[in-house]
């Protein structure tokens, strides 16, 4: 019996890591700095894990940008084009992370249902691995060194393949796999020379469903690997769901460990797999992906349950802990009825070791468990769900509506519009840190949005657009934003997360019912409306996506909580409508971040996110337009779905596919309104009109004018206005055109 966790956050307790990044990025200081900022923290953190008490310790989960693009490194898949820029090591890892003046950045996409997003390596038939890099090793020698031994966590050889992408078409990533263990052979080689005991190879896909084919080449890989005569110790960790029939073939193989996730999949079938007997299972046991502190006996239950199938029991979270915030104690101003139900990672650690004490010395070690008073109850909220009735959740027909929605809005042929948000400027930001602070008073701080959302709404009409926004200077997050105004959730002050590369998200704690007080954006939005005649569309996050970037209360199934969001945002609707908005949009974002890894999970979640967003929208009279936006993602898996939100209009990510997403909505027999975006905002390039001209003209052989909509892939927040403005006049022209032609 023993205690570990898989991994570590490390952008650092106060987000050191990122101010060190984007300080040497932007110039301001040296590589030697970032370095010693790095050291600084990797050396923290390990004194943090070795005096937390645990058995083994994980090491290597320090990353400059993204372990898989440390691994895609260390084997040696870098692009010629990054290659051939001919900088340092160090900064063509940052040139295949970020782009450069002439390459653009690698893929970045979802690391499974979470919102951390890692870069896609590029394989093809001349990738030739080898071992490039010795970044485990040395980082374990670093930590040796300091008197912490840990266990270096490298992403496995076959998920790496199959999280890669081709870099031409029809080629295989899993065809490399033999060139690819040859160099896991020589780092695993390289690891035992130096006297490393375990390594951990992560092989996560294998939560998903898999093919034939792809079992086989987890089986040959851990049949290759664990028959070296020069290696460590080998723990197989597996997270985000359960195994299925991956567990047998690693059960199996020679390897000597195997983890499992028990938060997030089941007991179910491990007891059968008589092959685990002699193996060391680690129990993921302690919810490395939500911030609620463990039910402790439960965890030791499933444990002990364990010690019957398996040789060993090492107590574990369920994942890296890297999806969490780093410590409770951090927050001095949390909600008193929500911190003591709170464990962060740190706190997490000290689970983990009790849990590894009680399995070994019995559950008296665990103690008295701390009383917390019940969540508070919202009855009124209840009452509402009760009521519910499949009528709430359904609009009069699509023709009538669109009748009805164009007698009022007057809309002309591929009519124009942005995503929502507008560049989010210095003074911007400053001003709503002030009035945070105190600095500026609410008077002052509602003249400075109005003044700004005056002069974007000058500027969109200026430029031609049809459907105005207000622009959004007033939100931070488009999830933070309506988490600060509805009861039920708490804010954290350093409760971080990293999403990519430097960046952050602060994800809200959902622990209650949600309800809300009182209108969230219809100031902003009626104000806008009141300085033009164009119609200004109202902006809201829809219930998936407001759940998916939060942690979200696990004492009710997630279903019934979207249903208490979508109740707070139809009663918004039903108050911009009341304030003469005509046009509302709820973004569904991560619609697709959610669904399940398996498909027998899918079309539950599918129905709920369906109806959650249904119920949020079908107050609307027929005459009010209602927009949904997605963006991040492949949409084929849910192209079903986004027709059954049974939106108006839906403005989709589109740019990069070249506007593949349209035969896959025509397949589905979508038959509203579409708004493929025309132009990629994650670039500062400005699309010229001709290029813009091109796309609508192929559009428009697949969706009739009259639903074709015309604007951008996504919000134009992260963006300047030297680009968002002749982007925007190139794309309201080349709308012009084609409809001239029309
Ligand atoms: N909000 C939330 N989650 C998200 C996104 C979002 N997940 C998916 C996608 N968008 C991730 N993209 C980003 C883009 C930018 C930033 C974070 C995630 C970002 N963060 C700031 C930073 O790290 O400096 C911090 C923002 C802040 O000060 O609040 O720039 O849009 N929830
Ligand atoms: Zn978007």
């Amino acid at each position: 019996v023993g205690s570990t966790v898989l991994g570590y956050p490390r952008i650092g307790p106060r987000r050191e890591l990122k101010r060190a990044l984007e300080d040497y990025w932007a110039g301001r200081t040296s590589l030697e700095t970032l370095e010693s900022v790095a050291a600084e923290l990797r050396a923290s953190t390990w004194a943090e894990l070795a005096a937390s008490g645990l058995d083994s310790l994980p090491g290597n989960t320090f990353s400059y940008y993204d372990q898989m693009l440390d691994t895609a490194v260390m084997v040696g898949a870098v692009p010629a084009r990054y290659r051939e820029l001919g900088l340092s090591d160090v900064d063509t890892y940052f040139a295949m992370a970020r782009g450069s003046d002439s390459v653009p950045p690698l893929e970045m996409t979802k690391w499974f249902d979470t919102n951390y997003h890692y870069l896609v390596p590029e394989l093809g038939p001349d990738t030739a691995f080898s071992l490039a890099d010795d970044k485990p090793l040395r980082e374990y020698r670093e930590a040796l060194a300091l008197g912490v031994t840990t266990r270096p966590v490298v992403i496995g050889p076959v998920t790496f393949l199959l999280l890669s992408k081709a870099s031409q078409e029809g080629f295989a990533p899993l065809s490399l796999l033999d060139g690819l263990l040859d160099a896991y052979e020589r780092l695993l080689g390289s690891l035992a020379d130096a006297g490393v005991q375990w390594v951990q190879l992560d092989e996560p896909a294998f939560c998903a469903d898999r093919s034939p084919v792809e079992l086989a080449a987890l089986s040959a890989a851990y049949e290759r690997l664990g028959k070296l005569a020069n290696r460590p110790r080998v723990l197989v960790a597996s997270y985000f769901g359960t195994l299925g029939p991956a567990l047998s073939v690693l059960a199996e193989s020679p390897v000597e460990a195997i983890s499992v996730d028990l938060v997030a999949g089941g007991l179910d079938g491990i007891a059968s797999v008589t092959a685990l007997q002699g193996k060391t299972v680690v129990a993921g046991v302690v919810d490395g992906r939500n911030v609620w502190r463990t039910d402790l006996a439960s965890a030791l239950a499933k444990c002990a349950t364990l010690l019957g199938s398996a040789d060993r029991v090492e107590v574990s979270t369920s994942c890296s802990l890297l999806h969490v915030p780093y410590d409770v104690e951090a927050e001095a101003s949390l909600d008193p009825v929500v911190r003591p139900r709170l464990a962060f990672a740190r706190q997490k650690l000290a689970e983990v070791v009790l849990l590894g004490r009680a399995l070994r010395e019995g559950a008296d070690v665990i103690g008295e468990v701390p009383e917390v008073s019940p969540r508070p109850r919202n009855d009124r909220v209840w009452a509402r769900l009760a009521a519910l009735r499949p009528e709430h959740s359904r609009r009069g027909d699509y023709a009538t509506r669109a009748k009805a929605q164009q007698e009022r809005l007057k809309l002309p042929l591929l009519a124009t519009t942005t995503i929502g948000s507008f560049p989010q400027t210095g003074e911007i930001r400053k001003a709503r840190a002030d009035f945070r602070a105190g600095r500026l008073g609410p008077n002052e701080y509602r003249r400075l949005m109005r003044a700004e959302i005056e002069r974007v709404v000058r500027l969109q009409e200026s430029i031609g657009l049809d459907v105005l926004v207000h622009g959004e200077p007033e939100r931070n997050d488009m999830v933070q934003y309506f988490a600060e105004l509805l009861e039920g959730f708490a804010a954290t002050e350093f409760g971080w997360v990293q999403s990519y590369g430097s960046r952050c998200v602060r994800p809200p704690i959902l622990f209650g019912d949600v309800a809300r007080p009182e209108p969230m954006t219809v100031e902003w939005a009626a104000y806008a409306q009141s300085r033009s005649h164009r119609p200004v569309k109202g902006m809201l996050t829809g219930p998936t996506t407001i759940l998916a970037w939060s942690f979200v209360r696990d004492d009710q199934p997630l279903g019934v909580t979207a249903r208490q969001v979508a109740l707070a945002l139809r009663d918004e609707i039903r108050d911009l409508e009341a304030a003469g908005i005509g046009v509302v949009q709820v973004d569904e974002p991560a619609l697709r971040e959610l669904l399940p890894l398996r498909e027998r999970d899918r079309e539950e979640y599918l129905a709920w996110a369906v109806e959650s967003f249904r119920l949020a929208t079908a107050g609307a009279a027929d005459s009010t337009q209602i927009h949904t936006h997605l963006c991040y993602s492949e949409f084929g898996d849910v192209i079903s779905a986004i027709d059954g939100l049974d939106a108006d209009v839906t403005t989709i990510e589109a740019a990069r596919s070249k506007m593949e997403v349209l035969d896959d909505l025509r397949a589905a027999g979508f038959g509203r309104g579409v708004g493929p975006g025309v132009y990629d905002i994650h670039s500062p390039r400005v699309p010229d009109v001709d290029e813009v001209v091109e796309l609508l003209s192929a559009a428009v052989r697949v969706v009739p004018a009259e639903r074709l909509w015309v604007n951008p892939d996504c919000g134009l927040k992260t963006r300047g206005y030297a680009e968002v403005e002749p982007a925007l006049r190139n794309m309201v022209a080349a709308a012009g055109e084609v409809r001239e032609r029309l």
